[in-house]
């Protein structure tokens, strides 16, 4: 019983599939609509076999008869973090940000993390590396957070008002 209507939906699917893929790419398509018709028609009536069906599905796809418009799924991280570590003060160490320069989308809330024994803030820069009204925080000490929602796409600089040698960036896609 299963197995019959299991049998039953899946030409009717892939069939339906193929309408919307001619309708489409119609004007494009060698092959003729008719034996892909007659070729579900006899799946669903037995007469070939599943493999048999299978094959011209699969020659469709491979010969872009049928296209498959894959939605690409990016799972953004919304909520990406921005570590400050442990010697970042120090000029001479290589205590950089974590990442230096991170990647996000809009709409995407960055949070800095002081994670360094000593204060530190987070202060947009302008091109020129002068302070700007974008993100500003208060003194950061060890373990205190920073949170930013970036809005609008663009690289943004920062900097640490404190130890003025550490950059960094965001790029908002
Ligand atoms: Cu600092």
């Amino acid at each position: 019983m299963k197995q019959i209507s299991l049998k039953k939906s899946i030409p009717i699917t892939i069939f339906s599939i193929l309408l919307i893929s001619f309708s489409v790419n119609f004007a494009n398509a060698e092959s003729s609509p008719e034996w892909v018709k007659n070729t579900a028609l006899w799946y669903g009536e037995g007469i070939i076999s599943e493999s048999e069906f299978l094959n011209m599905v699969k020659f469709l796809i491979e010969n872009e008869i049928i296209v498959i418009e894959k939605e690409l799924q990016i799972s953004a991280n919304m909520n990406p973090e921005i570590l400050i570590p442990n010697g970042n003060f120090d000029v001479s160490s290589s205590s950089f940000y974590i990442p230096l320069n991170l990647e996000t989308v809009t709409g995407a809330t960055v949070t800095w993390v002081n994670e360094d024994s000593v204060p530190h803030t987070v202060q947009s820069q302008d091109e020129s590396g002068k302070v700007i009204d974008i993100f500003n925080s208060i003194p950061l000490n060890t373990g205190d957070r920073f949170d930013f929602t970036f809005e609008e796409s663009g690289v943004y600089n920062y900097f640490c008002s404190f130890h003025p040698w550490r950059v960094g960036v965001v790029t908002v896609k």
